[in-house]
């Protein structure tokens, strides 16, 4: 397995976690049967059953819950294991199956929902720049985003902007390794990039240097929104982010003397009690400067947005409306529900509020399946376990994550052992149940070809044939891309500043820290090593990651007597996990961190990081909270 030189974005490069997919694949702990719970609920202790014996007894139970408790009882939980448009969460491999047996509809909002509603306030949609466009860019703010960990193909393109004189700052409340690169890091107070957002627009007035050409075309609320902006004088922007004012004021200026400024923001701000606000006012930076124009100028997040497949509600398949239940609200959406079926998730590790989520999957009312590759600790929980496939062994259809090719996954090797994929495994389900509707029997190349019938223009010429052929396809964007330009997908197509009073936030943790118990900002972003849990088993990845450590500016080490390498309780009213504590000005006092992903059972404690993470939403999308925790720190008891 190696990647392929000629992909215009990968160029190749593989990283270090799905380096090791091959042997990932052939891993010893892999699940290759069905199975069924011998002991009690979280024990993992399981014996091996056929598919038949597990529809029997799949079909039955779900037959069961419907005529006692409806189809709505039956929580559908798909994660993000696999961002699949056949076999994964981006089609919902399933929803035809899971409508026609009305059950709840599940709200995937656990990664990137508050950003996409703080952007889409502004712009109309999360879709932004071509991120290959940061070639072009004069000035590139890695803003809230770890490039060299997270998304590293990226990275390459701000090389080569490099190579022609740009400038890169990284703003993010840890130094980063992507931080270590760059010109200039601002270590910013979590949650407080709306006020250093509006601070930069700011100088960026008082050089006059903002595009009233474009303003007056393309943007509307631009007179209550410079009001706002001059409410937050550089001085004052550093009392709140932390950041020195002569260091907002040197990025303020070169924002306001370089075009094209790319701005790159994914996940890490949006994990905060205003991370949706945050994001819509840092769109608002182009509106201002005018860098929408220009190739390399813009907003970089997600590219989803300019992927127009036909997911295929089928909603048409459905008797009656259900209701949507949420991901990260599973700890207490639970209480209603007798059927949770988890397939490409792994909640206990991955979603906010671990303990209780452990104490709901412990009810013996409640029947769970989980398809999976690998015993994870939500496997343990399982009534049914059913034997998941890898990239390797299905069929699918990929959009990227932050490109514009469709990519597609021809299967290399037959599944092993009784292995199905999550599609097969529907199809062979809704035959047990005798279900009669055709499309539920749909092949992949089928789904595959209904996927790209959208009629969008953006998937002319982008046919099935050609991406068997080819591997991947560009999506017919224009080259260079400058999609707003001429304006935006918005009602009046003009970009929305946000009103007076609604472009900032306070953080949670801002909020409440005083007095509190709990005085230290958890921010628990993606490790290097892991992929979300994926890979959290692999014991060449799990040795290269160490124990779990948390990071600790020196100066709250001190105040608690922590030392290098000490274990530590990282604590809350919610849980604690264990770690290793790493005393480095990585951290600013106050900032503590410890990256995601660990298994909880290869974990000291039987516990990650989400034992302390609340179930709280951020203000829009109901997204998590993940880096907005109050924690505080202490030795472990004992010797
Ligand atoms: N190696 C690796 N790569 C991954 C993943 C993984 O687990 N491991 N997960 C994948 C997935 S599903 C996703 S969604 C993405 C997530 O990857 P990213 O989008 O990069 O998100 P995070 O790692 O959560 O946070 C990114 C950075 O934001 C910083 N940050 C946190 N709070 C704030 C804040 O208030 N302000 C600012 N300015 N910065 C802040 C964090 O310290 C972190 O360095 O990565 C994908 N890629
Ligand atoms: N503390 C903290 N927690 C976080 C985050 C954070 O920043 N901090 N980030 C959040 C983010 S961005 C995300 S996206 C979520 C991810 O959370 P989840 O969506 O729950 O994803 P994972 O934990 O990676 O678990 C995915 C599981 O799917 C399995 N899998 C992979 N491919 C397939 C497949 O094809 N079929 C089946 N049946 N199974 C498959 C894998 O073996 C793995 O166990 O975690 C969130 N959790
Ligand atoms: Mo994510």
């Amino acid at each position: 397995m190696r990647g392929n030189p000629e992909q215009p974005y990968t160029r190749g490069a593989l990283c270090v976690k799905v380096n090791r997919y091959l042997e990932h694949t052939q891993a010893d702990d892999r699940i290759l049967y069905p199975l069924r719970r011998t002991g009690p609920k979280g024990s993992g202790e399981f014996e091996r059953i056929s598919w038949e014996e597990a529809f029997d007894e799949i079909t039955v139970r779900l037959r069961n819950i419907i005529d006692e408790h409806g189809g709505e009882a039956i929580w559908p939980y798909v994660g993000t294991g696999s961002l699949g448009y056949i076999q994964g969460c981006e089609g919902v491999a399933g929803r035809r199956f899971w409508n026609m047996l009305g059950a709840s509809k599940h709200w995937l909002n656990i990664c990137a929902t508050a950003g996409g509603a703080g952007l889409s306030l502004t712009n109309g949609t999360p879709a932004g720049m071509d991120p290959e466009h940061l070639a072009l860019s004069r000035l590139i703010l890695l803003w809230g985003t770890n490039t060299l960990t997270s998304g590293h193909h990226l990275w390459k393109f701000v090389q080569d902007a490099r190579a022609t004189g740009a400038y890169v700052v990284a703003i993010d409340p840890i130094r980063t390794r992507t931080a270590d690169q760059a010109d200039r890091h601002l270590a910013i107070r979590p949650g407080t990039d709306a006020v250093l957002a509006l601070a930069l627009l700011n100088v960026v007035l008082a050089e006059g240097t903002q595009d009233e050409e474009f303003l007056a075309e393309h943007t509307q609320g631009w007179e209550s929104f410079r009001e706002e902006i001059l409410a937050y004088p550089v001085e004052r922007a550093a009392e709140i982010t932390g950041i020195p004012a002569a260091d907002i004021r040197e990025l303020g200026t070169r924002l306001a003397h370089t075009r094209p400024t790319a701005i790159r923001t994914t996940m890490g701000i949006q994990r905060h009690a205003g991370g949706g606000t945050a994001l819509r006012t840092i769109a608002a930076i182009p509106g201002v400067t005018g860098d929408w124009r220009h190739p390399g100028g813009g907003v970089a997040y997600s590219t989803s947005g300019h992927v127009h497949l036909d997911i295929d509600k089928r909603d048409d398949l459905l008797a009656k409306p259900v209701r949507t239940l949420t991901m990260t609200r599973l700890a207490s959406e639970l209480d209603s529900v007798k059927c949770l079926w988890v397939y490409a998730a792994n909640p206990v590790g991955s979603t906010p509020d671990a303990n209780r989520i452990r104490r709901q999957l412990a009810r013996e009312d409640l029947f769970t399946v989980v398809m999976e590759q690998f015993p994870t600790d939500t496997v343990d929980y399982a009534d049914i376990v059913l034997p998941a496939t890898m990239q390797t062994e299905h069929m699918d259809l990929h959009a990227g994550y932050g490109h514009l090719y469709l990519l597609w996954n021809e299967p290399a090797v037959a599944p092993p052992g009784e292995c199905l994929s999550t599609a097969e495994t529907f199809r062979r389900l809704a035959a047990h149940m005798g279900m009669t509707e055709p499309s539920l029997y749909d092949s992949d190349l089928e789904l595959a070809e209904q996927l790209l019938s959208s009629g969008h223009p953006s998937l002319e010429g982008v046919t099935l044939d050609r991406l068997r052929k080819e591997g991947w396809v560009r999506m017919n964007y224009p080259q260079p891309f400058t999609p707003f330009a001429e304006g935006f997908p918005t009602a009046s197509g003009r970009l929305r500043f946000p009103p007076r009073g609604k472009a900032y936030v306070p953080p949670h943790s801002l909020r409440t820290a005083d007095g509190s118990p709990y005085p230290l900002t958890l921010v628990t972003p993606a490790a290097h090593t892991f992929l979300n849990t994926i890979f959290g088993n692999n014991p060449e990845l799990r040795r290269r990651a160490k124990e779990p450590v948390v990071l600790v500016n020196p100066a709250d080490a001190e105040a608690r007597g922590l030392v290098s390498g000490q274990r530590v309780r990282v604590h809350n009213a919610s849980g604690e996990f264990l770690a290793d504590v790493e005393v480095s000005d990585r951290v600013a006092p106050g900032v503590v961190a410890s990256p995601k992903g660990r298994w909880p059972k290869h974990s000291p404690g039987g516990a990650n990081a989400n034992a302390v993470v609340a179930e709280r939403d951020a203000d829009m999308g109901r997204g998590p909270a993940f880096h907005d925790n109050l924690v505080e720190v202490s030795p472990c008891a004992g010797p």
